[in-house]
């Protein structure tokens, strides 16, 4: 996260799917105190406890956690919710019901996720943009070569996970290096919510 950070992320989401919650605070713990010293967001997938407990940004829930209301409510209205979204009434409902922002896709086909939903295509995201106001972040699949086609149907961002992971050092800083390049080039903006 520091590498990714020391390329110009100004945004992290900590995504642990299974595995001991003792040990998901304590790295949730380590990366608040390093987002903190960086000024960088820290959202937190999932866990709505893990969030009030490092005192994170805000949370991100899927289509089966708790309702976002409930999320609003113990996190207080100052917090950060977002939903992710696979489909136009999904994303629709996601605004209505309050969240800051929507996670939409798979856009393309991803390992990274099992899940049964179809990859909606870069169309998808202009559909949603003229329906949705809140800020979409286009999510699954999407690489450099895929980039600018996603900002110009219109989201205001991408999440990433195999285009920018490695476990070799420096490897993540020069690719985080070469996104933040490329989405300055064609959106002529970072992404951040804050
Ligand atoms: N959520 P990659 S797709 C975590 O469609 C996640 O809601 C998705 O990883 C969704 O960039 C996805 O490696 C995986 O494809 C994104």
């Amino acid at each position: 996260m520091e590498e990714a950070i020391s390329g110009g992320v100004r945004l992290v989401q900590y995504r642990e799917t299974d595995g001991e919650r003792r040990k998901m605070y304590e790295t949730a713990l380590l990366l608040r105190q390093v987002t903190a010293h960086y000024g960088v967001t820290l959202i937190i997938n999932d866990f709505i406890d893990l969030a009030l407990a490092v005192k994170a940004d805000g949370v991100h829930l899927g289509q089966d956690d708790l309702p976002l209301w409930v999320a609003r409510k113990l996190l207080g209205k100052e917090a950060i919710v977002g939903i992710s979204t696979h489909s136009l009434d999904e994303a629709m409902a996601a605004e209505s019901e309050g969240a800051d922002y929507i996670g939409f896709g798979p856009i393309f086909h991803t390992r990274t996720k099992v899940s049964s939903y179809k990859p909606v295509g870069v169309e998808a995201i202009a559909e949603v943009k003229k329906q949705v106001a809140i800020p979409l972040y286009a999510i699954g699949g999407i690489t450099l070569s895929t980039l600018p086609s996603i900002i110009k149907a219109g989201a205001d961002g991408v999440a990433v996970i195999s285009a920018v992971a490695s476990n070799v050092p420096g490897v993540i800083r020069s690719n985080v290096v070469q996104w933040m390049t490329l989405l300055n080039d064609v959106a002529g903006r970072g992404v951040s919510l804050r």
